[in-house]
């Protein structure tokens, strides 16, 4: 065994710096929160935007939404899309955490006692200096489709012409 083999990674959060990262990451709050966010995953890869999604939540494992956030930039992420569902953190924290643009995406949980709405409070009343871009609830169409207009402000992504509208 080399010694490069054998010598252990003392932090994990220089691993993270090995891979080179997507333009968009998605979190989730819980696996609960999967099939909610496959709309998003679709219209990033009609888009052919690299992106990944990872299950992360800032109740659960605060620590672990720390390293993601602080890292992703880093990495070569450029826009984080944060869902969850219930008193939605993720999004908030997420954005405590990095210089990138944070879509947050309210989700309609089964065990939400107001059918989303605590969510929603959640990811709207982030505190001044602390953005957090709100779509609508179970937007994760939408959520995608911010994160491609960014992206095409900074050349990382070229936006398809618009088709053109009808007359008005
Ligand atoms: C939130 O609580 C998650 O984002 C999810 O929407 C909700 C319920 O999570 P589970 O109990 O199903 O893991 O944090």
């Amino acid at each position: 065994m080399s010694r490069s083999e054998a010598a252990p990674q003392p932090f994990a959060i220089f691993e993270e710096f090995q891979d080179e990262g997507p333009l968009v990451g998605i979190l989730i709050g819980s696996e609960s929160d999967r099939d909610a966010m496959d709309p998003a995953l679709e219209e990033l890869s009609e888009r052919g935007i690299s992106h990944e999604l990872r299950v992360l939540s800032a109740h659960r494992d605060p620590r672990g939404v720390a390293e993601y956030a602080s890292t992703a930039a880093l990495r070569g992420v450029r826009v984080i899309i944060a869902a969850a569902g219930m008193a939605a953190a993720l999004p908030g924290v997420v954005a405590a955490y990095t210089e990138l643009p944070v879509i947050g995406v309210p989700l309609t949980s089964s065990k939400s006692a107001v059918g989303g709405l605590d969510a929603i409070l959640a990811i709207v009343q982030m505190p001044p200096g602390v953005p957090v871009a709100c779509v609508s609830l179970n937007g994760a169409k939408n959520a995608a489709i911010l994160a491609a207009k960014i992206l095409a402000q900074g050349g990382a992504y070229q936006s398809p012409p618009v088709p053109p509208t009808a007359a008005l």
